[in-house]
């Protein structure tokens, strides 16, 4: 997979180039570069903002540097992703579209955003998606590219060593949070490792296992449930 990521801040990037990214690059799997929107300014100032038409707070990016970016950043036919609070929920299953794209480019917008002629005129020829993380706001699209770039990565055919532990981790194939773990020692500050995960019968212990995946998802993310399991009578829509 290619991915080219365009800021304001590229420091703030230089995080894709240790960890997880990073393993993925060292084998082969991505091919990632970072690159500074101001570049493609040609003004004494290289200014990328400017103030809202119709007036208003803040400012907004400007589309001449993003045009030129893209154009020069983004073939036809490849995958515009825009970190943004008022885009649709970047869940795990757009992680998984995601992972099966040839060309992903990252547009982190600061301000109050970016000249949504941007993202129309992309549109012609790309695919866009703009994205948010959840219902909270941050300063700006870097912090949001990090993790979604983290998020498609690690679903990359070959990277993880383990294909096993990708299906049972939270917002797996089963739609539940994950259920607690335990290592050694059994017996820690007073706690018991619950008897069940000693018992070395695996039919319990898988039993167990995903009652408990029931009860934490039933406690903190009861939005996962199925309404069939939820006691309600009404049908609701997909969560988007
Ligand atoms: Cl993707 N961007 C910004 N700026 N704020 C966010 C977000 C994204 N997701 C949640 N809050």
């Amino acid at each position: 997979m290619r991915v080219d990521v365009v800021s304001i801040f590229p420091d703030y990037l230089r995080a894709l180039e240790l960890s997880l990214p990073g393993r993925a690059r060292e084998k082969g799997l991505l091919d990632l570069a970072v690159h500074d929107l101001r570049d493609w300014t040609h003004d004494r100032h290289r200014a990328v903002d400017d103030t809202p038409t119709g007036g208003g707070a803040g400012m907004v990016m400007k589309p001449q540097p993003w045009g030129e970016a893209l154009d020069a950043l983004a073939p036809d036919g490849a995958t515009l992703l825009v970190p943004t609070p008022a885009g649709e929920r970047f869940t795990q299953r757009v992680a998984e579209e995601l992972s099966a794209r040839e060309h992903l480019v990252v547009a982190c917008g600061r301000y109050e955003g970016i000249d949504q002629r941007v993202l129309d005129e992309s549109a012609r020829r790309l695919e866009v998606r703009e994205l948010s993380l959840g219902d909270y706001v941050l300063n700006g699209g870097e912090v949001a590219a990090l993790a979604m770039i983290e998020a498609v990565c690690r679903l990359l055919p070959g990277f993880m060593g383990n294909a096993e532990s990708l299906a049972e981790e939270s917002h797996g194939a089963d739609g539940l949070l994950e259920y607690p773990v335990y290592t050694r020692p059994a017996a820690w500050r007073g706690h018991e490792v619950p008897e069940v995960l000693l018992s070395g019968d695996h039919a319990r212990i898988a039993a167990w296992r995903h009652a408990q995946a029931v009860r934490r998802t039933t406690l903190r993310r009861p939005d996962l449930l199925p309404a069939t399991t939820t006691g309600e009578t009404e049908v609701r829509p997909a969560v988007a």
